[in-house]
Protein backbone atom coordinates (compact mmCIF):
# COMPACT_ATOMS: atom_id res chain seq x y z
CA UNK A 1 0.00 0.00 0.00
CA UNK A 2 0.87 3.58 -0.41
CA UNK A 3 0.53 6.06 2.40
CA UNK A 4 -0.70 9.34 0.81
CA UNK A 5 -0.82 12.91 2.75
CA UNK A 6 -4.34 13.92 3.52
CA UNK A 7 -5.41 16.36 0.86
CA UNK A 8 -7.32 19.94 2.25
CA UNK A 9 -8.68 21.96 -0.35
CA UNK A 10 -9.77 25.87 0.68
CA UNK A 11 -12.55 27.68 -1.26
CA UNK A 12 -11.88 31.28 -1.32
CA UNK A 13 -8.21 32.42 -1.25
CA UNK A 14 -8.77 35.93 0.47
CA UNK A 15 -7.53 36.99 3.84
CA UNK A 16 -9.10 33.72 5.60
CA UNK A 17 -7.82 31.73 3.02
CA UNK A 18 -4.44 32.89 2.94
CA UNK A 19 -4.07 32.53 6.57
CA UNK A 20 -5.90 28.78 6.60
CA UNK A 21 -2.90 28.01 4.06
CA UNK A 22 -0.21 29.00 5.83
CA UNK A 23 -1.15 27.48 9.20
CA UNK A 24 -2.41 23.71 7.55
CA UNK A 25 1.17 24.28 5.64
CA UNK A 26 3.04 25.26 9.13
CA UNK A 27 0.86 22.28 11.01
CA UNK A 28 1.99 19.92 8.11
CA UNK A 29 -1.85 18.42 8.25
CA UNK A 30 -2.02 18.12 4.75
CA UNK A 31 -1.49 19.11 0.81
CA UNK A 32 -3.15 22.14 0.34
CA UNK A 33 -5.05 23.43 -2.90
CA UNK A 34 -6.46 27.12 -2.71
CA UNK A 35 -9.31 28.05 -5.28
CA UNK A 36 -10.57 31.24 -5.83
CA UNK A 37 -12.15 32.62 -8.82
CA UNK A 38 -9.17 35.83 -9.19
CA UNK A 39 -6.90 34.29 -11.94
CA UNK A 40 -3.29 33.81 -10.22
CA UNK A 41 -4.52 34.88 -6.87
CA UNK A 42 -4.28 31.53 -5.24
CA UNK A 43 -1.88 30.78 -7.09
CA UNK A 44 0.49 33.51 -6.18
CA UNK A 45 -0.51 33.44 -2.74
CA UNK A 46 0.60 29.61 -2.13
CA UNK A 47 3.30 29.78 -4.29
CA UNK A 48 4.42 32.41 -1.62
CA UNK A 49 3.77 30.21 1.13
CA UNK A 50 5.12 27.06 -0.07
CA UNK A 51 8.81 29.15 -0.59
CA UNK A 52 8.91 29.32 3.01
CA UNK A 53 8.96 25.67 3.38
CA UNK A 54 12.25 25.35 4.21
CA UNK A 55 11.99 28.24 7.12
CA UNK A 56 8.58 26.31 8.49
CA UNK A 57 9.92 22.97 8.38
CA UNK A 58 7.19 21.81 6.40
CA UNK A 59 7.13 19.06 3.53
CA UNK A 60 3.22 19.45 2.30
CA UNK A 61 2.65 20.85 -1.47
CA UNK A 62 0.79 24.15 -1.51
CA UNK A 63 -1.28 25.11 -4.79
CA UNK A 64 -3.35 27.19 -6.51
CA UNK A 65 -6.17 26.42 -8.84
CA UNK A 66 -8.93 27.88 -10.80
CA UNK A 67 -10.99 24.81 -12.00
CA UNK A 68 -12.43 22.69 -9.69
CA UNK A 69 -11.02 19.88 -10.62
CA UNK A 70 -8.09 20.47 -8.22
CA UNK A 71 -9.91 19.86 -5.64
CA UNK A 72 -10.92 16.11 -6.32
CA UNK A 73 -9.63 13.66 -3.73
CA UNK A 74 -10.06 16.56 -1.16
CA UNK A 75 -10.34 14.89 2.68
CA UNK A 76 -11.35 18.74 4.08
CA UNK A 77 -12.57 21.19 2.35
CA UNK A 78 -12.82 24.65 4.19
CA UNK A 79 -15.27 27.18 2.59
CA UNK A 80 -14.27 30.94 2.82
CA UNK A 81 -15.07 32.27 -0.45
CA UNK A 82 -17.76 35.26 -0.46
CA UNK A 83 -17.74 38.59 0.73
CA UNK A 84 -16.83 39.71 4.43
CA UNK A 85 -18.71 42.60 6.07
CA UNK A 86 -17.61 46.18 6.00
CA UNK A 87 -18.23 49.07 9.10
CA UNK A 88 -22.06 49.67 9.29
CA UNK A 89 -23.06 46.47 8.01
CA UNK A 90 -24.25 43.21 9.89
CA UNK A 91 -23.34 39.80 8.99
CA UNK A 92 -26.79 38.86 7.77
CA UNK A 93 -26.85 41.75 5.44
CA UNK A 94 -24.56 39.43 3.43
CA UNK A 95 -27.01 37.04 2.80
CA UNK A 96 -28.34 38.02 -0.58
CA UNK A 97 -24.64 37.79 -2.26
CA UNK A 98 -23.41 35.29 -0.02
CA UNK A 99 -26.24 32.97 -0.37
CA UNK A 100 -25.56 32.59 -4.64
CA UNK A 101 -22.03 32.25 -4.07
CA UNK A 102 -22.12 29.53 -1.75
CA UNK A 103 -24.34 27.51 -3.58
CA UNK A 104 -22.60 27.38 -6.44
CA UNK A 105 -19.44 26.28 -4.35
CA UNK A 106 -21.71 23.53 -2.67
CA UNK A 107 -22.50 22.12 -6.62
CA UNK A 108 -18.93 21.75 -6.97
CA UNK A 109 -17.57 20.20 -3.81
CA UNK A 110 -20.41 17.52 -4.33
CA UNK A 111 -19.43 17.23 -7.68
CA UNK A 112 -15.77 17.01 -7.56
CA UNK A 113 -15.08 16.17 -3.60
CA UNK A 114 -18.06 14.01 -2.65
CA UNK A 115 -16.62 12.45 0.44
CA UNK A 116 -15.00 15.37 2.49
CA UNK A 117 -16.06 17.09 5.36
CA UNK A 118 -16.79 20.76 4.66
CA UNK A 119 -15.78 23.06 6.99
CA UNK A 120 -17.87 26.91 6.24
CA UNK A 121 -16.47 29.86 7.33
CA UNK A 122 -18.50 32.37 5.17
CA UNK A 123 -21.18 34.59 6.93
CA UNK A 124 -23.80 34.50 7.88
CA UNK A 125 -22.77 31.78 8.97
CA UNK A 126 -25.57 29.83 10.41
CA UNK A 127 -27.17 30.06 7.21
CA UNK A 128 -24.62 29.40 4.94
CA UNK A 129 -24.11 26.12 6.32
CA UNK A 130 -27.09 25.31 6.49
CA UNK A 131 -27.11 26.07 2.44
CA UNK A 132 -24.07 24.01 1.89
CA UNK A 133 -26.01 20.49 3.44
CA UNK A 134 -28.50 21.25 1.48
CA UNK A 135 -27.03 21.22 -1.62
CA UNK A 136 -24.65 18.90 -1.23
CA UNK A 137 -26.59 16.53 0.31
CA UNK A 138 -24.02 15.74 2.96
CA UNK A 139 -24.75 13.95 6.08
CA UNK A 140 -25.16 16.44 8.53
CA UNK A 141 -22.36 15.40 10.47
CA UNK A 142 -19.99 15.75 7.36
CA UNK A 143 -20.99 19.38 6.83
CA UNK A 144 -20.49 21.82 9.67
CA UNK A 145 -19.55 25.58 10.52
CA UNK A 146 -16.88 27.29 11.97
CA UNK A 147 -17.88 30.47 14.72
CA UNK A 148 -18.06 29.36 18.46
CA UNK A 149 -14.61 28.10 18.38
CA UNK A 150 -13.49 32.03 17.46
CA UNK A 151 -16.31 33.22 19.69
CA UNK A 152 -15.27 31.02 22.91
CA UNK A 153 -11.46 32.08 22.16
CA UNK A 154 -12.91 35.99 22.28
CA UNK A 155 -14.73 35.37 25.27
CA UNK A 156 -11.77 33.09 26.89
CA UNK A 157 -9.04 36.33 25.91
CA UNK A 158 -11.47 38.75 27.49
CA UNK A 159 -11.39 36.84 31.09
CA UNK A 160 -8.07 36.08 30.56
CA UNK A 161 -6.67 39.47 30.47
CA UNK A 162 -9.60 41.04 32.84
CA UNK A 163 -8.34 38.46 35.51
CA UNK A 164 -4.64 38.93 34.68
CA UNK A 165 -4.25 34.93 34.21
CA UNK A 166 -3.14 32.75 31.47
CA UNK A 167 -5.75 32.10 29.02
CA UNK A 168 -4.59 28.74 28.87
CA UNK A 169 -6.35 27.89 31.88
CA UNK A 170 -9.55 29.70 30.94
CA UNK A 171 -12.28 27.44 29.84
CA UNK A 172 -15.22 29.31 28.43
CA UNK A 173 -18.03 28.65 26.02
CA UNK A 174 -20.08 30.14 23.75
CA UNK A 175 -23.46 28.91 22.15
CA UNK A 176 -25.82 29.83 19.75
CA UNK A 177 -26.32 31.46 16.19
CA UNK A 178 -23.14 33.62 15.46
CA UNK A 179 -24.46 36.86 15.75
CA UNK A 180 -25.51 39.31 18.12
CA UNK A 181 -27.54 37.18 20.08
CA UNK A 182 -24.96 34.49 21.05
CA UNK A 183 -24.37 33.75 24.31
CA UNK A 184 -21.68 33.69 26.30
CA UNK A 185 -22.40 31.01 29.03
CA UNK A 186 -20.76 32.95 32.31
CA UNK A 187 -22.24 30.32 34.66
CA UNK A 188 -20.33 27.42 33.00
CA UNK A 189 -16.91 29.81 32.65
CA UNK A 190 -13.68 28.88 35.07
CA UNK A 191 -10.30 29.09 35.36
CA UNK A 192 -8.35 25.96 36.03
CA UNK A 193 -11.44 24.92 37.72
CA UNK A 194 -12.53 27.75 39.66
CA UNK A 195 -15.73 29.77 38.72
CA UNK A 196 -14.84 33.04 36.64
CA UNK A 197 -17.78 34.97 38.56
CA UNK A 198 -16.18 33.92 41.50
CA UNK A 199 -12.52 35.11 40.84
CA UNK A 200 -14.12 38.55 39.70
CA UNK A 201 -15.72 38.70 43.22
CA UNK A 202 -13.23 38.02 45.03
CA UNK A 203 -10.71 40.50 42.60
CA UNK A 204 -13.52 43.47 43.09
CA UNK A 205 -14.95 42.27 46.67
CA UNK A 206 -18.22 43.19 45.37
CA UNK A 207 -20.46 41.09 43.36
CA UNK A 208 -22.30 44.01 41.88
CA UNK A 209 -18.95 45.63 40.25
CA UNK A 210 -18.37 41.88 39.62
CA UNK A 211 -21.58 41.62 37.82
CA UNK A 212 -20.70 44.94 35.95
CA UNK A 213 -17.86 43.44 34.31
CA UNK A 214 -18.90 40.59 33.15
CA UNK A 215 -21.68 41.97 31.58
CA UNK A 216 -19.25 44.09 29.72
CA UNK A 217 -17.44 41.05 28.97
CA UNK A 218 -20.24 39.79 27.59
CA UNK A 219 -20.73 42.81 25.21
CA UNK A 220 -17.51 43.02 23.93
CA UNK A 221 -17.80 39.03 22.86
CA UNK A 222 -20.97 39.07 21.18
CA UNK A 223 -19.62 42.56 19.83
CA UNK A 224 -16.31 41.42 19.09
CA UNK A 225 -16.50 40.97 15.06
CA UNK A 226 -17.58 44.05 15.08
CA UNK A 227 -14.87 46.03 17.35
CA UNK A 228 -12.67 44.38 14.86
CA UNK A 229 -14.72 45.48 11.26
CA UNK A 230 -14.75 49.20 12.53
CA UNK A 231 -11.17 49.27 12.93
CA UNK A 232 -9.68 47.60 9.94
CA UNK A 233 -12.81 49.34 7.82
CA UNK A 234 -11.87 47.05 4.71
CA UNK A 235 -13.10 43.93 6.12
CA UNK A 236 -13.10 41.53 8.70
CA UNK A 237 -10.99 39.74 10.97
CA UNK A 238 -9.20 37.18 9.12
CA UNK A 239 -5.89 35.64 11.69
CA UNK A 240 -8.26 34.50 14.63
CA UNK A 241 -11.30 32.72 12.22
CA UNK A 242 -8.86 30.84 10.35
CA UNK A 243 -7.06 29.70 13.57
CA UNK A 244 -10.40 28.15 14.88
CA UNK A 245 -11.13 26.70 11.45
CA UNK A 246 -7.48 25.02 11.81
CA UNK A 247 -8.41 23.53 15.01
CA UNK A 248 -11.54 22.16 13.82
CA UNK A 249 -9.89 20.55 10.63
CA UNK A 250 -6.79 18.95 13.19
CA UNK A 251 -9.39 17.60 15.47
CA UNK A 252 -11.11 15.28 12.03
CA UNK A 253 -7.87 15.03 10.54
CA UNK A 254 -5.99 13.64 13.35
CA UNK A 255 -9.69 12.05 14.69
CA UNK A 256 -8.80 13.55 18.20
CA UNK A 257 -12.53 13.31 19.64
CA UNK A 258 -12.21 16.98 20.50
CA UNK A 259 -14.95 18.99 21.88
CA UNK A 260 -15.32 22.23 20.48
CA UNK A 261 -18.29 24.51 20.08
CA UNK A 262 -19.24 23.99 16.37
CA UNK A 263 -22.25 25.59 14.15
CA UNK A 264 -23.61 21.49 13.96
CA UNK A 265 -27.05 20.64 12.83
CA UNK A 266 -29.53 19.35 15.76
CA UNK A 267 -32.18 16.81 15.42
CA UNK A 268 -33.99 17.05 18.89
CA UNK A 269 -30.62 18.15 21.17
CA UNK A 270 -31.05 21.42 23.25
CA UNK A 271 -34.77 20.94 22.27
CA UNK A 272 -33.99 21.81 18.75
CA UNK A 273 -34.87 19.93 15.40
CA UNK A 274 -33.63 20.26 11.86
CA UNK A 275 -31.76 23.96 12.48
CA UNK A 276 -27.77 24.26 12.23
CA UNK A 277 -26.91 26.51 15.93
CA UNK A 278 -23.64 26.79 18.10
CA UNK A 279 -23.15 24.06 20.50
CA UNK A 280 -20.57 21.92 21.79
CA UNK A 281 -19.75 18.54 19.85
CA UNK A 282 -17.45 16.05 19.75
CA UNK A 283 -15.14 16.30 16.57
CA UNK A 284 -13.33 13.71 14.95
CA UNK A 285 -12.51 11.25 12.36
CA UNK A 286 -16.17 10.96 11.94
CA UNK A 287 -16.67 15.22 11.80
CA UNK A 288 -19.58 16.03 14.26
CA UNK A 289 -19.79 12.96 15.80
CA UNK A 290 -21.86 13.73 18.96
CA UNK A 291 -23.43 16.78 20.16
CA UNK A 292 -22.60 17.47 23.32
CA UNK A 293 -25.49 18.75 25.50
CA UNK A 294 -25.44 20.88 28.82
CA UNK A 295 -28.13 22.04 31.27
CA UNK A 296 -29.86 25.57 30.34
CA UNK A 297 -31.02 27.90 33.76
CA UNK A 298 -34.09 29.39 32.51
CA UNK A 299 -31.96 33.07 31.22
CA UNK A 300 -29.76 30.66 29.45
CA UNK A 301 -32.52 28.90 27.88
CA UNK A 302 -34.26 32.15 27.00
CA UNK A 303 -31.36 33.62 25.52
CA UNK A 304 -30.56 30.81 23.12
CA UNK A 305 -33.61 30.26 22.50
CA UNK A 306 -33.43 34.70 20.67
CA UNK A 307 -30.46 32.97 19.13
CA UNK A 308 -32.39 30.15 17.64
CA UNK A 309 -35.02 32.06 16.49
CA UNK A 310 -32.21 34.66 14.71
CA UNK A 311 -30.99 31.60 13.07
CA UNK A 312 -34.79 30.77 11.86
CA UNK A 313 -35.44 34.14 10.82
CA UNK A 314 -32.45 34.25 8.34
CA UNK A 315 -32.94 30.20 6.74
CA UNK A 316 -36.61 31.14 6.62
CA UNK A 317 -35.33 34.48 4.77
CA UNK A 318 -33.52 32.74 2.49
CA UNK A 319 -36.22 30.07 1.40
CA UNK A 320 -38.75 33.39 0.84
CA UNK A 321 -35.49 34.25 -1.45
CA UNK A 322 -35.64 31.23 -3.23
CA UNK A 323 -32.00 30.70 -2.22
CA UNK A 324 -33.07 27.54 -0.23
P1 LIG B 1 -12.13 38.03 1.40
O1 LIG B 1 -10.75 38.45 1.75
O2 LIG B 1 -12.96 38.96 0.60
O3 LIG B 1 -12.03 36.63 0.65
C1 LIG B 1 -13.11 36.02 0.03
C2 LIG B 1 -12.59 35.36 -1.23
O4 LIG B 1 -13.69 34.65 -1.83
C3 LIG B 1 -12.06 36.34 -2.28
O5 LIG B 1 -10.72 36.02 -2.61
C4 LIG B 1 -12.99 36.13 -3.47
O6 LIG B 1 -12.34 36.23 -4.72
C5 LIG B 1 -13.48 34.72 -3.22
N1 LIG B 1 -14.70 34.40 -3.93
C6 LIG B 1 -15.76 35.20 -4.24
N2 LIG B 1 -16.67 34.52 -4.93
C7 LIG B 1 -16.21 33.26 -5.07
C8 LIG B 1 -16.70 32.09 -5.68
N3 LIG B 1 -17.86 32.09 -6.29
N4 LIG B 1 -15.95 30.98 -5.60
C9 LIG B 1 -14.76 30.97 -4.97
N5 LIG B 1 -14.23 32.05 -4.36
C10 LIG B 1 -14.95 33.17 -4.43
O7 LIG B 1 -12.96 37.69 2.72
P2 LIG B 1 -12.43 37.02 4.07
O8 LIG B 1 -11.49 35.91 3.75
O9 LIG B 1 -12.00 38.10 5.00
O10 LIG B 1 -13.81 36.44 4.66
C11 LIG B 1 -14.46 35.38 4.01
C12 LIG B 1 -15.82 35.10 4.62
O11 LIG B 1 -15.66 34.70 5.98
C13 LIG B 1 -16.77 36.31 4.66
O12 LIG B 1 -18.07 35.90 4.30
C14 LIG B 1 -16.73 36.75 6.11
O13 LIG B 1 -17.92 37.41 6.51
C15 LIG B 1 -16.57 35.42 6.80
N6 LIG B 1 -16.06 35.48 8.18
C16 LIG B 1 -16.54 34.57 9.05
C17 LIG B 1 -16.08 34.56 10.36
C18 LIG B 1 -16.61 33.56 11.31
O14 LIG B 1 -16.08 33.45 12.41
C19 LIG B 1 -17.74 32.75 10.96
C20 LIG B 1 -15.10 35.49 10.76
C21 LIG B 1 -14.63 36.39 9.83
C22 LIG B 1 -15.11 36.38 8.52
Amino acid sequence: MEFKRPKIALIGGGQIGGVLAQLAAQRNLGDVVMFDIVENLPQGKTLDIAEASRIDRFDVSLSGANDYKDIEGAGVVIVTAGVPRKPGMSRDDLLGTNSKIIKGVAENIKKYAPDAYVIVISNPLDAMVTLMREVTGFPAGRVFGQAGVLDSSRFASFIAWELGVSVKDVNALVLGGHGDTMVPLVRYANVAGVPVMEMLERKYKDPAKAKEVMDAIVARTADAGGEVVRLLKTGSAFYSPASAAIQMAEAVIKDEKRILPVCARLDGEFGVNGYYVGVPAVIGGKGVEKIVELSLNETEQAMFDKSVNSVKTLVDDMKRLGLL
